[in-house]
C-alpha cells in the first residue's frame, strides 16, 4: 500500500517482560541490535526518554550529556532512523517519588525543571521533533496530600520555564488519568490543552494521545483525538490497546477493541494526519509469556493491524454511510460497519 504513514516505538516496547509480580523472563536486548530492529520491523522513528539516549545522566556533565547525545545521533542517522520524541524520565529518581514538576518540596521542583532543561538540550542534539510530557506523578495517592491549585501553578510554571529554555521547542503534553497515581492531574486532552493555553507560548504546547490512557479515562480515543485535530494540537499518538478498566496494559493495537482502534484511524484519515509528517507513534508492551525470539510481534502486529484498518477506512462506503446518516438509519449504518470490518457481506 502506498501510504504516508511513518510509525514509531520506544526501546522499553522491547522489554524483559518483568511486572510488579514477577521478574524479568527475558533476556535484555543490547541497543544495537533494538536500533536494528527498528527498520526491519518497518519502523522509522525512535521515541527517546533522555536517558535511553544518555544513560546515567544525572551524573554526568553538560559536556558528557552533549557527546553521547551526539554519539547516539549518529547513531540513529547510520541506521536511517530519526528520533521522534524525547521525553524527561522523572518518575525513576528518587526526588520525584512524590511528583517533580508538583512536588511539595521547591528543591524538588527547581531539579525536576533543570532536569526538563537538559532533556531539552538532548532532545536538540537529537533533531527530534517534539519533547512528551508523560505527567506520571503529578498528582496525588490522596487527596489531602497536595494543594491541587498550587500545583496545576507549578506545572505552568515548568512549562513556561521549559518554553524559555529553547524558543523552537514544541512540548507535547500526554494525558493519562491514574497510575502510577491515584488520580493525576492532567488526565485528558482538554486538561492538558487548557494548560497549554495559559503557558507564554500555547503555539508551542500540544498533546500526544495514547488509546490506553483515554480508555482508563472512560472515554473514546477517537473523540480525544478528534478534540486536539481540531484545535491543530494532535503531535503524536500512541496507539495500543486496553481491556477494560484494569492496569495500563499497551496491549497491540486493536487487539481488544477492533472498532475503536478503526476509528481511531479513521479520524487520522479524515485529518490528514500523516501528511502533516506527524508519527504513528506505539507504545505496545509484548505479553510476558512470550518467548525472546517472538518478543517483537506486538510491535510488527500493531503496526499491520494500523495498515489493514487504513485499508478499511479507504474502503468504507461513505456514499452510503451518508444516506445512512441522512436516513438516520443508525441499525443499518452499525451492521454495515461491522460486516465491512469482518469482511462479510450485507444482506
Ligand atoms: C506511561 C506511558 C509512557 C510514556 C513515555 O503509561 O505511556 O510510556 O508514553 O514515557
Ligand atoms: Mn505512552
Amino acid at each position: 500500500m502506498n501510504t504516508p504513514y511513518r510509525f514509531s516505538f520506544g526501546p522499553w516496547n522491547i522489554h524483559e517482560g518483568a511486572d510488579p509480580f514477577g521478574p524479568a523472563v527475558r533476556s535484555t536486548i543490547a541497543w544495537a541490535n533494538k536500533l536494528v530492529a527498528y527498520k526491519s520491523l518497518g519502523f522509522d522513528g525512535v521515541q527517546f526518554h533522555d536517558d535511553d539516549a544518555v544513560p546515567d545522566l544525572e551524573g554526568k556533565s553538560a559536556t558528557q550529556i552533549a557527546d553521547e547525545a551526539r554519539q547516539m545521533k549518529r547513531l540513529l542517522d547510520d541506521h536511517g532512523l530519526v528520533a521522534e520524541i524525547t521525553a524527561p524520565r522523572l518518575w525513576e529518581d528518587p526526588r520525584g517519588i512524590d511528583g517533580a514538576f508538583t512536588a511539595n518540596d521547591p528543591a524538588v521542583r527547581a531539579w525536576a525543571i533543570d532536569r526538563a532543561k537538559r532533556c531539552i538540550d538532548i532532545h536538540r542534539i537529537l533533531g527530534a521533533k517534539i519533547v512528551v510530557l508523560w505527567l506520571a506523578r503529578e498528582g496525588t495517592y490522596i487527596r489531602e496530600s497536595k494543594t491541587a491549585i498550587t500545583a496545576h501553578g507549578h506545572l505552568i510554571d515548568a512549562l513556561n520555564a521549559m518554553l524559555l529554555h529553547d524558543p523552537d521547542v514544541r512540548i507535547a503534553i500526554e494525558p493519562k488519568p491514574n497510575e502510577p497515581m491515584d488520580h493525576a492531574y492532567i488526565p485528558t486532552i482538554g486538561h492538558a490543552l487548557a494548560l497549554a493555553h495559559q503557558t507564554i507560548d500555547s503555539t508551542r504546547v500540544g498533546g500526544l494521545i495514547e488509546s490506553a490512557h483515554a480508555l482508563l479515562a472512560g472515554l473514546d480515543p477517537s473523540d480525544e483525538m478528534a478534540f486536539a485535530l481540531q484545535a491543530g494540537k494532535l503531535w503524536s499518538v500512541h496507539l495500543n490497546d486496553q481491556n477494560g478498566l484494569k492496569y495500563d496494559q499497551d496491549k497491540t493495537f486493536g487487539a481488544a477493541n477492533l472498532r475503536v482502534a478503526f476509528n481511531q484511524v479513521r479520524v487520522l484519515e479524515q485529518a490528514r494526519y500523516a501528511e502533516q509528517g506527524w508519527f504513528v507513534g506505539l507504545d505496545v508492551k509484548a505479553m510476558r509469556t512470550q518467548k525472546s525470539p517472538v518478543a517483537l510481534k506486538h510491535l510488527q502486529n500493531s503496526r499491520r493491524v494500523f495498515l489493514a484498518l487504513v485499508e478499511k477506512v479507504r474502503t468504507w462506503d461513505t456514499q452510503a454511510e451518508a444516506e445512512m446518516i441522512a436516513q438516520r438509519d443508525y441499525e443499518e449504518l452499525e451492521m454495515s460497519l461491522l460486516a465491512h470490518l469482518m469482511g462479510i457481506g450485507r444482506d
